[in-house]
């Protein structure tokens, strides 16, 4: 078989140990031509083979070889959805399941047992997942390019067409290996030819895909269009509760659905940077998601309807307004009026996926809504996949954070899995980081994040650590000593990065569109804003009571900690606070000397990732070495450049030096 062009990422089998001995499979009470199972089969084969050289023999074959060991698949009612018990033992290993997904899971953690080091007589676990959804979204245009891509093209979409290849089933592999049960294809701003994908142009090509995603276990999603009753429909409304135009709806989810029987449903972004939405005609961001909520219901489809909902061209001048509030805002008095089928995806922070942001006040501030947690772990805001930025540990903050909307089950994981409302619809979304580059992630590092959210949102519990350890472990292979240095390089890239980009939660500085590199006073939507509001006595903005009064939108508990600068966390003291530079921080610096000594110790400790990455040359295959070298190249500029604009800016703004004498550009 000729190899493939792009890398195999985790699921690159190195030889753990040499087994000497051959494995049946066994089957009790799933059957093998049932497309899931068989894939299972076949992972199981493929992997055992590589790791341990043992061979692995059909399920009808008789065994004959004297030292035989079994890998037996049983179905147990007993064990959650998709969820699995594996325990191996000398005769081999027992996986039980009640269903297919359980058992591809369950096969996938066998695999990563035995990849991290485990013999086979040592695998076991019991595991089930703790998010009934957990999802990929991506944003890919139907021409190819991906909004906020950093990794190549669209391996799903060129030339408005629907690319199916080999490519395609890795992908299923990969996702379905760390747990994935859904996938949006293309970009929630649904413009040109994607707006077709509901119509009779498409439909035997994404019938293929959900085919080949269905084998994987994998439900496929596509964003849409609201105005689509205007755009393909040649209807002069999209009003959501004009009769018309639901009886358009209806005719086309049936002729969806006809089709399209595997579709999981629609992921909708409206009244939002451009797109239409229920506002225009005076309705309710309810009133728009229920009605499609209603008009799938029959086939089982869901709505996912995300409130990234804020006036863009809003005037910054005005102190008052704060596109932080927006979401609440427009969300929260709906609450308790969504449908059984509708979930509201909330992105992790009010704003916009900046490298620190406070948790959304609108995750668990809704106590009577189907709730989705949205990261993104395309790196926009956080290097572009050129700089190192290991995302686990700031969706572990976002997941164990108390909302305080429940005496027990508070934090947003207990919110977005279920357990605070017993709801069974809720989850976690990543915006994706892939693309068709050979290495899918364009930063080999970058796909320790694209495995880690996968891992995350099947075992919320698991540690950033963990997962750095274990996907180290499944790509590199290193002895203890280099796997320890990756492991750490990993876990300091985040605030390595905060700190010479945008700390203290203040975000933003970052150039316009673009979103890479410093522009400190950036603001893409109008002549009147920064995001930060620094004048030459302080910086930040208040959205205390005094405020906006954004910091009101939590509970109280919360209300009280981030409304008084003294007890906020000082991480997010400038996302709250408008601060004067002389202020004095926990450490006794003032905040000016931390600018100054964050900027420069984040451009130093970039420099150490850099000399990390040197020091574990020799164990690295040579490409991916040199891959990431260059992005270290690129990352080392970057930081500098932060680090020079920002000092610089704030020198001039201030006119206090620095305390320790350093060359301020
Ligand atoms: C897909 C940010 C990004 C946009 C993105 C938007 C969203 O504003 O810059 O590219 O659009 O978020 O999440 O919808």
């Amino acid at each position: 078989m000729e190899e493939s062009k792009w890398t195999k990422m985790w699921l690159d089998y190195h030889r753990i140990y040499d087994g000497g001995r051959v494995w049946k499979m066994v089957l009790g009470g799933f059957m093998e031509d049932q497309a899931v199972i068989a894939s299972a089969i076949f992972e199981f084969k493929r992997a055992i083979e590589a790791l341990t050289g043992e061979q692995v023999i059909d399920v009808k074959k008789d065994g004959t070889a004297g030292n035989l060991r079994t890998m037996c698949i049983k179905k147990q009612d007993s064990v959650p959805v998709e969820g699995y018990r594996i325990a191996g033992n000398e005769e081999g290993i027992v996986l039980e399941a009640s269903d297919e997904r359980g058992v591809l899971y369950g096969i996938f953690a066998i695999i990563r047992q035995i990849a991290c080091g485990k013999r086979a007589e040592e695998v076991a676990e019991v595991a089930s997942p703790s998010n009934p959804l957990r999802m990929m979204n991506h944003w890919d245009n139907m021409d190819g390019s991906i909004e906020r891509g950093y990794s190549g093209e669209s391996f799903f979409f060129e030339k408005d067409e629907i690319l199916i290849n080999d490519r395609t089933r890795d992908y299923a592999r990969f996702m379905a290996s760390i747990g994935i049960n859904g996938v949006v294809i293309n970009n929630v701003n649904v413009k040109g030819a994607a707006s077709y994908l509901i119509t009779d142009k498409y439909f035997d090509r994404l019938e293929s895909l959900s085919e080949i995603f269905g084998d994987y276990g994998i439900r496929l999603y596509l964003s849409l269009n609201f105005a689509s009753p205007i755009e393909i429909g040649g209807m002069d409304s999209c009003d959501p509760l004009d009769k018309d135009v639901i009886k358009w709806w209806e005719d086309k989810i049936k002729e969806v659905y006809d089709r399209l029987p595997l579709l999981g449903g629609f992921l909708v972004k409206a009244d939002s940077e451009g797109r239409p939405g229920p506002f225009t005609y005076g309705r309710t961001q309810a009133d728009g998601a229920n009605m499609l909520g209603d008009v799938i219901k029959p086939y089982d489809g869901i709505i996912i309807w995300r409130c990234f909902v804020y006036n863009c061209t809003q005037d910054w001048r005005d102190t008052k307004t704060d596109r932080a509030r927006a979401g609440y805002d427009y969300f929260k008095e709906q609450d308790g009026t969504y449908h059984d089928n509708v979930i509201l995806q909330i992105k992790n922070g009010p704003m916009d996926f900046q490298i620190r942001e406070p948790v959304s006040p609108l995750l668990g501030g809704l106590t009577k809504t189907n709730q989705m947690l949205e990261v993104q772990i395309a790196q926009e805001y956080t290097g572009h996949q050129i700089d190192l930025c290991y995302l686990i540990p700031l969706f572990k903050e976002v997941l164990d954070f108390h909302t305080y909307c429940d005496p027990e089950k508070d934090t947003v994981a207990d919110v977005v899995s279920g357990r605070t409302m017993g709801n069974t619809l809720g989850g976690m979304a990543a915006v994706i980081n892939t693309g068709n580059d050979i290495n899918w992630t364009g930063n080999d590092l970058a796909a320790a994040n694209l495995y880690g959210f996968g891992r995350l949102s099947y075992d919320t519990e698991l540690s950033a650590e963990q997962i750095a350890r274990e996907w180290i472990a499944m790509t590199f292979k290193l002895p203890d000593k280099e796997a320890d240095i990756l492991c750490s390089m990993l876990l300091r890239s985040r605030e390595i990065y905060e700190k010479y980009s945008s700390p203290l939660g203040i975000g933003w500085m970052v150039t316009p569109n673009g979103h890479y590199g410093p522009s400190v006073d950036g603001y893409e939507y109008s002549r009147w804003g920064t995001y930060h509001r620094a004048d030459h006595l302080g910086i930040g903005v208040d959205r205390s009571d005094k405020g906006t009064g954004y910091a009101q939108q939590y509970y109280e508990e919360n209300a009280k900690m981030y409304n008084d600068p003294t007890t906020c966390p000082e991480e997010l003291l400038l996302f709250f606070h408008h601060i004067p530079y002389t202020w004095k921080l926990k450490t006794g610096k003032t905040l000016i000397q931390h600018i100054y000594d964050s900027h420069f110790e984040g451009e130093e400790e970039a420099r150490d990732l850099a000399s990390d990455w040197e020091s574990i040359r020799d164990l690295i295959p040579a490409e991916a070495f040199d891959r990431v070298k260059e992005r270290f190249g690129l990352q080392l500029d970057n930081a500098r450049e932060w680090r020079d604009q920002v000092n610089s800016y704030f020198f001039r703004k201030s006119g206090i030096a620095d305390e320790k004498g350093r060359t301020i550009y």
